[in-house]
């Protein structure tokens, strides 16, 4: 059965799920596209249904599932939507703005008996990340005791203000960090230069390993990301990043991407097939859950609040067994 999907947002995001969905997903076809700027959405929908109300695409019978990937503000009402229509949601990250939005998703969700909820923490499907993981749980580095990462922009896009470098950029590091260590974070401080941008954030996790992280929303060169894990035994680290090698007034230089899509779209991809697998065949799910959308909102949220505090001290409810 091929799943009709209806996406919701058109911006840089949106108008890659829309070409990934056209092209690159087998058993799923790009049914409606909604945005608030219907030229926007006939052009990502490439012919597919054009909707200017997201509620009437999610509640049409012609759409079996939704993408979401309008800004980060709307996404908590519209995944309560697509749960009261009964259909499947794949999210753009952050899953919600407030930790009290995702955990009334995560409520709903758990009321209906069954998971519809795929939040789009994509580093989870990134090959590099994921040899990264099965390295780790080989077992064969030993016992975690320093993760390092570092998250860079090439310069921060224009609608990002505020706080959003932490909730809508570092919530990667938060949820990529447990998921590869398969823990919980217990303590977060964080030192901001130039007026919070770099922002370099050291976390423990509940197990006591150390997480260094450079949040850099501005480097000025190129997108990049690393992630290292150094254990009793050994380290294993991402390896360089896919770049072009430009030949050029007698030099050979590595170009970096400008952006996170290059660098992330085979995980893209693999994401929204797996969505898809899973809607098909009702197996389990293998992307982040509105639980992990939960905790890293939640997470995001104490750090923002208490960014000036010193140590904070993470308060997280217990995972519910129906997450477990
Ligand atoms: C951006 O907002 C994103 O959504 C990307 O996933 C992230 O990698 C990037 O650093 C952010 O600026």
């Amino acid at each position: 059965m091929s799943i009709a999907v209806g996406l919701v947002g058109t911006g840089v995001m949106g108008s890659e799920h829309a070409r990934i969905l056209r092209e690159d997903t087998p058993g799923a076809r790009l049914a409606g596209v909604c945005d608030a700027d219907p030229r926007k959405a006939a052009i990502a929908g490439c012919g597919a249904q054009v909707y200017s109300d997201p509620l009437e695409m999610i509640h049409s019978r012609e759409i079996d599932a939704v993408v979401i990937a309008s800004p980060d503000s709307t996404h908590a009402d519209l995944v309560m939507a697509c749960m009261a229509a009964e259909k499947p949601v794949l999210c753009e990250k952050p899953l919600a703005i407030t930790a009290a939005q995702a955990l009334a998703i995560v409520e709903l969700e758990m009321s209906k008996g069954r998971r519809l909820v795929q939040v789009g923490y994509m580093r989870r499907f990134d090959p590099a990340y994921r040899l990264l993981k099965q390295s780790f749980d080989s077992g064969e580095i030993g016992k975690p005791l320093i993760v390092h990462n570092v998250h860079r922009n090439l310069v921060a896009p224009e609608w990002m203000t505020g706080s959003m470098s932490i909730s809508n950029a570092f919530v990667h590091e938060i949820d990529v960090v447990r998921w590869l260590l398969d823990t919980d974070l217990a303590t977060v401080r964080v030192t901001s230069l130039q007026k919070g941008d770099p922002l370099v954030i050291e976390m423990t996790t509940r197990s006591g390993t150390v997480i260094t992280n450079e949040i850099n929303m501005n480097c000025q060169y190129g997108y990049y990301v690393h992630s290292e894990i150094v254990g009793e035994n050994g380290v294993a680290s991402l390896p360089a990043m896919p770049s072009t090698v430009i030949h050029r007034a007698g030099q050979q230089v590595l170009a970096y991407p400008t952006y996170w899509v290059p660098r992330f779209m085979e995980a893209y991809k693999a994401q929204t097939k797996s969505w898809i697998k899973t809607i098909q065949t009702r197996q389990a799910y293998e992307g982040a859950s509105a639980w992990d959308g939960y905790v890293t909102t939640a997470v995001a949220e104490q750090i923002i609040e208490g960014k000036e505090t010193g140590e904070i001290q993470l308060t997280l409810l217990s995972c519910p067994s129906f997450y477990a």
